[in-house]
């Protein structure tokens, strides 16, 4: 039988299964582990997740000075690279969100404003979550043009990096991107977890004869981003056989990057492979009633 899968946008409601391992009351080498009044702190903004239901206005967080400390810190630093490393469409994003929607160092955006912003853009809306979801509830709130967003910040011992996606990861690392029309289709696309990690996460792609970065995971890590478009790591053409199959790691640096021409060649070729899989039944996403028909 098939398992259940969500057919409303209120069926997010249920999409909320956390993998636990990196967060900070789990895991030994969560900068925050050690930290109770980090822990207490991320324990209150998980309550506004889980208290969250589809259609409520968005909860705001009161950030403190520490927070707006870490924040600043990860903006600079980034707002340095990006001009250089990142791809077109991010910088526009970016540009849009400190013009439109108060995006900048001094203080950290709320999940109300940007949400209603990318509405606007791409029809793209957010909803809290308290961590990291699993895959499979995170890429079906995506079928809904919905993006699960979490909104505590990283550990001010850390701020170049966290293993978990954190208020940082999200806003920096996919909002611009999701402020794309392109991208966002390329998003809502029916996709499979390998496939996101190596695109929406870590992809690369070419812009007038460079390779520059897309994927969110590079965007928010200062690290990895420059790594990436280093001589180092080797570099594939986007196709979705092989990415589908590709080992990846989430302990360090990628070995292996997959390069997509454009986002409309990675969509075609991701329509193309989706429709070459087996499946019982097949789904169309209608926008009037943000639902899910099965054909
Ligand atoms: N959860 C959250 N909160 N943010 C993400 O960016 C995210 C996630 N990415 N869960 C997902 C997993 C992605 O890396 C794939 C689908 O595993
Ligand atoms: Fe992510």
């Amino acid at each position: 039988k098939v398992p259940w899968f969500p057919r409303k946008i209120r069926d997010l409601d249920k999409c909320n299964l956390l993998i636990t391992k990196y967060d900070p009351d789990m895991d030994q080498d969560h900068p925050g582990f050690s930290d109770p009044e980090y822990r207490k702190r991320r324990c209150f903004i998980a309550e506004l997740a889980a208290n969250y239901r589809q259609g409520e206005p968005l909860p705001r967080v009161e950030y403190t000075p520490e927070e707006v400390a870490t924040w600043k810190e990860v903006y600079r630093t980034l707002r340095t690279i990006y001009p250089d490393l990142a791809c077109r469409q991010f910088l526009g994003g970016l540009q849009q969100l400190e013009r439109e929607c108060g995006y900048g160092e001094d203080s950290i955006p709320q999940l109300r404003e940007v949400s209603a912003f990318l509405r606007e853009k791409t029809g793209f809306q957010l909803r809290p979550v308290a961590g990291l979801l699993s895959a499979r509830d995170f890429l079906a709130s995506l079928a809904f043009r919905v993006f699960q967003c979490t909104q505590y910040i990283r550990h001010a011992s850390a701020p170049m990096h966290s293993p978990e996606p954190d208020c940082c990861h999200e806003l920096l690392g996919h909002i611009p991107m999701l402020a794309d029309k392109e991208f966002a289709q390329f998003s809502q696309v029916k996709t499979f977890r390998l496939l996101y990690w190596f695109t929406v996460e870590f992809g690369l792609c070419k812009q007038n004869g460079t390779v520059k970065a897309y994927g969110a995971g590079l965007l928010s890590s200062y690290g990895e981003l420059i790594y990436a478009l280093s001589n180092e790591p080797e570099y594939k053409p986007f196709n979705p056989e092989e990415t589908a199959i590709q080992p990846y790691q989430d302990q360090t640096f990628q070995p292996v990057y997959f390069v997509s021409e454009s986002f409309e060649d990675a969509k075609i070729k991701m329509r193309r492979y989706s429709s070459s899989i087996q499946r019982p039944f097949s789904v169309r996403y209608d926008p009037f009633t943000c639902s899910l028909e099965v054909l």
